[in-house]
């Protein structure tokens, strides 16, 4: 063992003769986070990042799957991940017993995300009248009311337009509604479960809309899904001036059935209602229509039985999802925290973590793209001292607005049942044993 102090512990103790596959192995963990990960800590700490066998035997081992030919490739399909990979899905909740799959949701697994996209096979769900199924060369826009010439598009009128594609989030705004003040929720998925994030492709609103011709006095939209439900909302239009799109693709392709083929509405940073799927219609208007869903849902309970409505910016979040709910700590060591942070208003431009239940912060390191209105990945390195102890994250955008704690919330808003827009800090304890489990109370 000579000079070997500041390698990673897997490239140890190799023989002579693989010189060749451990420079590729340094190759692979020179990256700046990784030597500052192993250099913040004592050479014992690193070693005890990863536990591995030390290699001396020689010749090293080869293993079966090099000493035949693999699967043939498929001539033609769609690819799947690993069978090794099956138990990652998305999943409905299992706090609320539905007893239909009608108006049902289910919740992406977000403790196994890997990078900020999420895979177009496990973006969240949530459908109130089932998902309909449309086939794209019968369906239609239209787009009418206070515009100079109302105009019907099939998808192919639509395709031919300039497109562009772009980053951002979609939250559901009933994202963590179960679990404001006691913990009901095991794992992540199921407290934050409801997002995903996307390359997203399609129309800019903006361009129809100056091509139909707005009249004076235009202030409001109307947007409509093609589904059972009909879903509707109003959107006011500055919103569709400024960044709204018509969307028929997703992580490029097109978009799946379930999240709104071949057409939805997308509404950067707003609620995830406010993108409407399956979209059949845009009627323009000078006011809002105070739907069902702007009325008898997706408003929120104010102090004194007031009630809030249009509430449709996401505000400033973040949670922790590795360690989260369900996971096992492998004994006192260090680890690295990720998680994500966003916001509906801007760029996420800092992130604290508290590993002591909010005694002190620090700053979490925020992995680049940072962008707008999108999810935005930070990791901290944490040596746990195998004692108890309680994580968390706190966001910061670029607005100045910082992710404030139940409490904080609970002073201008009514937490009373099911209540929208839960963006507050989100904590996880830690056990001596290293059982880690939902703490919020
Ligand atoms: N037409 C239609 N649009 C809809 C819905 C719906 O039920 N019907 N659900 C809304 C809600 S509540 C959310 S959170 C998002 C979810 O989008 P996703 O299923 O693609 O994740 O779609 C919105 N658009
Ligand atoms: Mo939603």
């Amino acid at each position: 063992m000579k000079s070997q102090s500041t390698r990673h512990p897997i490239s140890l103790s190799l023989p002579e003769k693989y010189t060749e596959s451990m420079a590729y192995e340094e190759g692979a963990i020179k990256t700046s986070s990784r030597r500052k990960f192993l250099s913040g800590a004592a050479s014992a700490v690193a070693a005890s990042v990863v536990s591995t066998a030390s290699v001396n035997a020689s010749p090293l081992k080869v293993q079966p799957s090099s000493m035949t030919m693999g699967r043939p490739t498929v001539p033609t399909g769609y690819g799947m991940p690993s069978k090794y990979e099956e138990g990652v899905t998305r999943n409905r909740s299992d706090v609320f017993v539905n007893k239909q799959n009608f108006s049902d949701w289910s919740m992406s697994p977000i403790q196994h995300q890997k990078g900020i996209i999420t895979p177009n096979g496990l973006m969240f769900e949530r459908h109130h009248a089932g998902i309909p199924d449309i086939r794209p060369d019968q369906h239609e826009l239209a787009i009418h009311g206070m515009v100079e010439q109302p105009t019907l598009y099939t998808m192919d009128n639509l395709m031919r337009y300039p497109s562009v594609s772009r980053f951002h989030f979609m939250e559901c705004s009933g994202n963590g509604l179960t679990d404001w003040l006691t913990p009901v929720s095991t794992t992540v998925q199921q407290t934050h479960g409801l997002l995903s994030c996307s390359q997203w492709t399609g129309v800019p609103v903006s361009t129809l809309l100056d091509e139909v011709g707005l009249k004076a006095g235009a202030k409001w939209l109307l947007f409509e899904g093609a589904d059972g439900s009909a879903h509707a909302r109003s959107i006011p239009i500055e919103k569709a001036l400024d960044d709204a799109l018509l969307v028929f693709a997703s992580g490029g392709e097109m978009l799946r059935p379930e999240n709104g083929y071949p057409l939805r509405a997308f509404m950067p940073g707003w609620e995830g209602n406010t993108s409407v799927k399956w979209l059949r219609r845009i009627k323009v208007s000078d006011k809002p229509w105070h739907l069902r869903s702007e009325t008898a849902r997706y408003t929120d309970p104010m102090p004194e039985g007031k009630w809030r409505q249009f509430s449709m910016e996401m505000e400033a979040k973040s949670v922790i999802t590795n360690p989260s709910g369900g996971m096992q700590l492998q004994g006192p060591g260090r680890y690295e925290l990720q998680g994500f942070a966003w916001s509906g208003r801007g760029s996420i431009s800092s992130v604290d973590v508290t590993t002591d239940g909010g005694k002190t912060w620090r700053t979490a390191e925020l992995e680049g793209p940072v962008m707008d209105k999108c999810l935005s990945r930070f990791t901290y390195s944490w040596d746990w001292d195998g004692g108890p102890a309680k994580i968390a994250s706190r966001a910061v955008d670029s607005t100045g607005y910082v992710q404030p704690t139940v409490e904080q919330l609970a002073k201008d808003r009514a937490i009373v049942g099911f209540v929208q827009h839960h963006n507050g800090i989100f904590p996880w304890a830690v056990s001596a044993s290293g059982e880690v489990s939902n703490a919020i109370a």
